[in-house]
């Protein structure tokens, strides 16, 4: 038995659709960021702080992209090979942080700061170029559906709602029309983490 512990953010999405690809029993608790993040109770589950966390066996395990490869390792689903490795890390380490902190100056930060604010909307545009290529003649970023394709499309459904144009980035927008017809995907799209409620999806069927 599986616990999501998350909110409705792209990091908790990816292992939300993970767990519905999966067709696994799971159940979820929500930690609010409004500073529940913080509290002794979840610092204990993730001292680093941040969601999602998923437990089983007895472990808390964190990191969105660490919980991905683990659940595909442990189901022996959907392939690691080196180049959806290369797309997974390609998210973690480089789309995720470069769009979280162009949310962050250009919408959540009291001043801003127009050096911060062009650094990461270039590097955030350059990263959409390089995906629009990549996508050009393969329809998945590993040529088939996988672990790299869920972590990516977290963060990349919303393009549109950020005034992305999908005439400007048509591969891009075939692709999460692709994804998002995958039943998982909608399931997780669904999903919402709710402050005053624990629930167990599979329960709820
Ligand atoms: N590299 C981590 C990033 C986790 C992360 O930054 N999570 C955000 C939500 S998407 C969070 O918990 N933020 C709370 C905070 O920064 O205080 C992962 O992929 O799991």
């Amino acid at each position: 038995m599986f616990t999501l512990y998350g909110w409705n953010t792209p990091n908790s999405l990816k292992v939300l659709i993970m767990l519905f690809e999966l067709d696994v029993k799971f159940s979820s608790k929500a930690v609010p960021l409004d500073g529940s993040q913080f509290n002794a109770e979840f610092s204990q589950i993730n001292r680093n702080q941040k969601t999602p966390v998923l437990a089983f066996d007895n472990h808390y395990l964190a990191e969105s992209g660490a919980i991905l490869l683990y659940l595909s390792q442990r189901f022996n689903l959907f392939n690691q090979n080196p180049e959806v490795m290369q797309w997974l890390m390609w998210q973690m380490s480089a789309q995720g942080p470069v769009t979280g902190n162009l949310i962050y100056f250009n919408y959540k930060a009291e001043n801003k700061e127009t050096l911060a604010i062009k650094r990461f909307n270039d590097e955030f545009n350059r990263q959409l170029i390089l995906i629009e290529s990549h996508l050009k003649n393969q329809s998945y970023l590993a040529v088939n559906y996988s672990i790299a394709d869920m972590a990516l499309f977290s963060w990349y459904h919303k393009l549109e709602q950020f005034g992305i144009k999908p005439e400007k980035y048509p591969n891009i927008f075939a692709w999460i029309k692709r994804v998002s017809k995958r039943p998982a995907i909608i399931k997780a799209l669904e999903f919402e983490f709710s402050k005053t409620s624990q629930r167990d999806i599979k329960n709820e069927q």
